[in-house]
């Protein structure tokens, strides 16, 4: 069974996970609002990936004895200058979270919570996998350029064709 250090970490993982899916789905509306239909498809779709995220936490916290704390998101950004500041912010972001269950890991280990330690391995990887993801689309500004408003088109259209490859 979990230890109370462990459950309140993994807690805290919920509520980061339930800030993502927001965080998310405001840059989706953002990017919908201002014509930029395929990168709020991809946003809105990876909004709802953040709440499978943390619904997996919150299951596991209860299924071994813990109590999950339905987490209550204050503060969620609404306004972005550019299509580019999203997708750095989303880089940003998921570096953030990969420390933060690197830390996870770091203390399950310590602590010897194999099981814990075991769950996390699934994020272990998806975190490798959604930094891949931000970055190239950090890249698909830099090749193709976003100071036309052809450029800006053309760019949306390929973060488009990315979601189709996940
Ligand atoms: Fe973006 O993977 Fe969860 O937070």
């Amino acid at each position: 069974s979990l230890t109370p250090e462990v459950e309140e970490m993994l807690n805290k993982q919920v509520l980061m996970e339930d800030a993502s899916s927001q965080f998310y789905l405001s840059c989706a509306s953002w990017c919908e609002k201002e014509g930029y239909q395929h990168a709020a498809e991809f946003l809105y779709a990876h909004s709802e990936e953040e709440r499978t995220h943390m619904l997996k936490f919150f299951r596991y916290i209860n299924n071994v004895g813990g109590h999950a704390l339905a987490p209550d998101i204050t503060g969620v950004r609404h306004t972005f200058s550019s299509l580019r500041e999203i997708f750095e912010l989303v880089l940003e972001h998921e570096v953030k979270v990969t420390k933060a269950i690197n830390e996870l890991v770091d203390f399950c280990f310590q602590n010897k919570d194999w099981g814990t330690f075991q769950f996390l391995q699934w994020f272990v990887e998806e975190q490798r996998e959604e930094e891949d993801t931000a970055r190239r689309v950090i890249d698909i500004f830099d090749i193709i350029g976003e100071n036309s408003p052809q450029g800006l088109w053309l760019i949306d259209q390929e973060i488009g064709k990315m979601s189709e490859g996940e």
